[in-house]
């Protein structure tokens, strides 16, 4: 089979993990490979592996275009929410020290195929390689404008094949006190913790960014892989992802754990429902004194309101938190 003799699949060797959470190259192919993904031919080529590491910047797919400037590049690169590395968003140096080549990365849960493989094997098994510019909207009211390279994280489906109960994806940031100092600081629930409805999962928007700038993402914006949802508020892109289970139950996320009533699960955009310490209904770009109005799911309203249509409104706060 050509694919093996691609170096692109292979794990790398320098590998520190302990063997036993890796799944070394032969055993990845054999357990998961082309014929147990279950996956088109086309979307584990041998030439799109390869462009997924050596290929930015990817095309750009004009279907996901913007109202406005796109962020200086160093202004998002350099003002970012990191809280593994403390509360302020000037953590970019502290970040250098996070070691993300190789990186495990795992799925579990309600899934066929259970497995721990590289980052980059995995993206490069869900396929789809392009770049996207997105809006972005912190729920602290700034906002940003970035292109993202990455894949559909609906194609992780195609990967992991969850069962058929199987209703949310609930993912991890990794967890190493001493690499992250943030993660000494124990009032905090640690491990990050993010989540997303299957429904939402597919949706065309959800994004696992693995760059920005139409290169590999930087540390600090959450290398090597980070969900991108931009109908949602900020907090929702889980940033250095090692882990998505597949479950029945609702993930409750780290934002969710410490201020429920502030950060609830859904996080859609919503100029409307005020924050219960400001107001939602302007946002401030990065770069600039200026408010602009906030829109709706963030000007994603097209895309994505059907997921919400069918939902018992219990109470608006919840839903749009
Ligand atoms: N693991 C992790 N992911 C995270 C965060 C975090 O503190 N830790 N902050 C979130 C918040 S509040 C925002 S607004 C975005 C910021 O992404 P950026 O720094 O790349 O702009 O990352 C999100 N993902
Ligand atoms: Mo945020």
């Amino acid at each position: 089979m050509l694919i093996r003799t691609r170096r692109s699949w292979e794990l790398p060797e320098s590998a520190a993990t302990p063997e036993s959470v890796w799944m070394n190259r032969r055993d990845w192919l054999k357990g998961a490979g082309l014929a147990g993904l279950g996956l088109a031919a086309s979307s584990l080529a041998p030439a799109a592996a390869l462009a997924a590491i050596g290929g930015y910047p990817f095309p750009r797919n004009g279907a996901y275009s913007l109202d406005r400037a796109v962020t200086d590049e160093e202004m998002a690169t350099t003002y970012t929410n990191f809280y593994e590395f403390g509360s302020s968003k000037n953590i970019w140096k502290k970040t250098k020290r996070m070691q993300t080549d190789p990186w495990a990365a795992t799925i579990d849960g309600m899934v066929e195929s259970a497995m721990t493989l590289d980052a980059e094997a995995l993206v490069s098994a869900m396929g789809g390689f392009e770049e996207r510019l997105y809006r972005h909207r912190c729920v602290e009211a700034w906002a940003m404008a970035v292109p993202w390279s990455g894949v559909p994280l609906a194609n992780l489906l195609k990967v992991a094949k969850p069962t058929a109960g199987a209703k949310y994806i609930r993912m991890e940031t990794f967890l190493d006190p001493k690499v992250a100092p943030g993660q000494k600081q124990a009032w905090y629930p640690w491990p990050y913790v993010e989540g997303l409805t299957i429904e939402e999962a597919q949706n065309e928007l959800s994004f696992l960014a693995t760059g920005i700038y139409g290169k590999p993402l930087p540390n600090q914006n959450g290398a090597p892989i980070r969900l991108v949802t931009p109908w949602k508020y900020g907090f929702k892109g889980i940033k250095s992802i090692r882990r998505f289970t597949f479950t029945d139950q609702r993930p409750v996320s780290f934002w969710e754990q410490l201020a429920g009533n502030e950060y609830g699960f859904w996080a859609n955009v919503n100029p409307n429902v005020p924050h219960p310490r400001w107001s939602q209904a302007t946002e401030r770009m990065l770069g600039s004194d200026d408010r602009v109005p906030t829109l709706l799911f963030n000007g994603y309203r097209d895309e994505v309101e059907y997921l919400y249509a069918g939902l018992p409104v219990r109470d608006a706060r919840e839903l749009y938190y």
